[in-house]
């Protein structure tokens, strides 16, 4: 049977309107009072929101929005669409509202970014069925990792209480096809799940629904015990299996279309199966169990790293290989993109690949932890770009992002870092999209869609994540940040009785000879774990890609370069590279000022020239540093340093692990 909407939309064109340009509108700026009139045969939250968008902004010919089930919309699944031109105007269709939704944005967007909307021939299906952002917020207001202020969630306010930002939240998610969203830290408070907190999520799921956003949350393993009273949190305990169940059960009697669990398990103090001496598996498949019944889903972690192995980088492998074929089928794994963390640069993590009989999913971090907090500009699409080089996009099942949303009024933080939650949703839709095209498409709708300004500014951000990777740790370098924040260089950092693999100098492992971890078959033999003709290319000194090298060998400081100068030099010029690029980006937003608005151009200045002074201190304090131990002095071409590394090493920033560090607490150059 085919159901037929027809929404007749009579467009008046709109006068531009001025407001603030805090960012708080993000990427959704389209200026219009269109009053168009609406026909809608079929009322429905999700289709009020379709309408009132295309109502409010668009500008050309009529549109009409249909259900279909026939083969061709059948084919694009539950959230793919077309959008057709004809003779009457155009048709977006899809056999589910929520299709219809991303239909209308597309189109939005098509205008937004000047397109051209005269011929429309469109067909869409997202890469993934889920596509999610993982917010490490806490009850406390607290984010863990977070440089945008407080959560977003007002616990203390909900449900009685609904700030509207809860519903821009959603829109802006919907507009770029994110559809399922995890409320809380992985480092999970147990309560969580209980029944008060229960109904304020049930609140925000009310108001994410008509946007095609669900809600999942992340869990404690240890709940049973500390919420439920049980003396154990055994997964074949048969009280523990039913404490979840009844929980479960609860949870959907709240919010009927619930996501399912996030689990940090046995990983940097969590509690979790292995607790009992069960594996993963045993304690997944317990929550698989009880969420089944109901279409929900467990995203297991593989953030695992107990010392099995000399190696950390080689941990999650030995750990959770062995139990590929042993997860149930509404468990997927969830993995980082690289073996260690979120490092600036790190090959791709060997379990994708490895594990063939369970589902896989990958965890980027959209918020920038490694990479500068909020301070920094750092595109990131082509680091995600750079993972799918290794990993084929089809061979995984899902994608998640490690938020990088606050409270502050442009959302982010840096007015740039909107561009990665944006790049975020839109590669989650289409992993084929290009780097650029959605730098363009997310400028384009930001700012302005002038080529004077989109050229030069898309330049910069293509070129800004090499360029943090340069001026921090080049040429494969990897967690040589400073204790607990992780903003900016400390490369000597001693904490008496800390584990090893949480200080730097255990993987960057600097001595007289040379620099660099050795993953080679003469060193931990990481590389094993990779494909074979992978694992030889990076087991050579000679064949492993330069921007691994460091990653996998301790190469002598005299070590002969591609370009025939030796380690040394080369890692002298990469920092001054990154250096020269952080000035060059300043100056070109000093030449695209004019297509600014004062307060976004005023803020992002501020934090590039925050961002240059950093990128002085970190190519100062890891050469002085290396020289050390190398005992070679800097090529002529090299900036001689501006600071000393003595002083250097008493920097020691008054953050947690959610602050951005202010101009004033940073080392700055005379
Ligand atoms: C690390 C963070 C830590 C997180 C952990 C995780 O430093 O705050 O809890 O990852 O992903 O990157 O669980």
């Amino acid at each position: 049977m085919i159901r037929m909407l027809l929404l007749s939309i009579c467009l008046l064109l709109a006068g531009e309107r001025l407001s603030a340009e805090n960012g708080s509108r993000l990427w959704l700026r389209q200026d219009t009072t269109a009053n168009a009139k609406v026909e809608c045969s079929l009322l429905s939250p999700t289709l009020d929101i379709a309408c009132s968008e295309l109502k409010r902004t668009w500008k050309g010919t009529p549109v009409s929005l249909e259900l279909f089930n026939d083969a061709t919309h059948t084919a694009l699944g539950p959230e793919g669409y077309t959008i057709r031109s004809g003779k009457n105007g155009i048709t977006l269709g899809s056999i589910s509202e929520k299709g219809l939704l991303y239909a209308t944005y597309h189109l939005l967007r098509l205008q937004a970014t000047q397109q051209d909307t005269q011929s429309l021939h469109i067909e869409e299906r997202p890469a993934y069925p889920i596509r999610i952002l993982n917010h490490w917020d806490n009850l406390d207001g607290t984010i863990e990792r977070g440089y945008a202020g407080h959560s977003l969630w007002k616990w203390d306010e909900l449900p009685a209480t609904l700030s509207p930002r809860y519903e821009a939240y959603a829109r802006a998610n919907a507009s770029i096809g994110i559809n399922a969203t995890v409320l809380n830290n992985v480092n999970a408070s147990p309560e969580m799940l209980d029944t008060p907190y229960l109904k304020k999520v049930k609140a925000l799921a009310d108001i994410f629904r008509p946007y095609n956003l669900k809600v999942y949350l992340s869990v404690n393993f240890a709940s049973p015990m500390i919420i439920g009273k049980l003396a154990t949190a055994d997964p074949l305990d048969p009280q523990v299996a039913n404490w979840w169940k009844q929980k479960v059960h609860e949870i959907y009697s709240l919010i009927p279309d619930f996501g399912g669990f996030l689990v940090k398990a046995n990983s940097e103090g969590q509690p979790g199966p292995c607790d009992y001496h069960r594996t993963h598996a045993e304690g997944a498949n317990m929550l698989a169990e009880a969420l089944k019944p109901y279409g929900g889903i467990v995203m297991w972690r593989a953030f695992v790293y107990s010392p099995s192995d000399n190696d950390r980088a080689k941990q999650a492998y030995l750990e959770f290989h062995p139990l590929d074929g042993k997860f149930l089928d509404n468990v997927i794994v969830q993995v980082k993109n690289g073996p260690i963390d979120f490092q600036p640069r790190e090959p791709y993590s060997p379990l994708f690949g490895a594990m063939k009989h369970t589902p896989l999913m990958v965890e980027f971090q959209v918020t920038q932890e490694y990479l500068g907090h909020s301070n920094h500009l750092a595109y990131l699409a082509p680091m995600w770009k750079e993972f799918f080089q290794y990993v084929k996009p089809e061979s995984i099942r899902a994608i998640a992002g490690v938020s990088n949303i606050g409270d502050e009024s442009n959302w982010c933080g840096h007015d740039f870092a909107q561009a990665n939650w944006y790049a975020f949703g839109r590669l989650a839709w289409n992993p084929e999209l290009s780097s650029e095209s959605i730098a363009d498409e997310w400028l384009a709708q930001t700012f302005t869609a002038n080529p004077q300004f989109i050229h030069p500014v898309e330049d910069m951000m293509m070129q800004s994540r090499e360029a943090v990777v340069d001026y921090m740790m080049p040429l494969g370098l990897h967690h040589i940040f400073a204790w607990g924040h992780h903003y900016g260089p400390e490369p000597w950092c001693t904490i008496p009785g800390a584990r090893p693999d949480w200080l730097p100098s255990y993987y960057h492992q600097a001595d007289r000879k040379g620099l660099g971890f050795d993953r080679s078959h003469t060193g931990s033999n990481a590389v094993a774990q990779y494909p074979d003709s992978l694992a030889r290319m990076f087991d050579s000194i000679d064949t492993c890609p330069e921007e691994f090298l460091l990653w996998f060998h301790h190469a002598p400081w005299t070590h002969t370069m591609n370009n025939g100068t030796t380690l040394w030099e080369e890692l002298c010029r990469h920092y001054q590279h990154g250096v020269d690029k952080t000035r060059n980006f300043c100056q070109t937003w000093e030449e695209v000022k004019p297509y600014v608005d004062t307060e976004r151009w005023n803020a992002v200045n501020e934090r590039l020239q925050i961002q240059t002074n950093d990128a002085v201190w970190w190519k100062d304090a890891c050469l002085l540093y290396f020289q050390q131990f190398s005992k070679m002095s800097f090529p002529k071409d090299i900036e001689r340093p501006v600071h000393k590394l003595k002083k250097l090493m008493k920097v020691k920033l008054p953050i947690s692990n959610y602050e951005r560090p202010t101009p004033e607490m940073l080392p700055k150059i005379k």
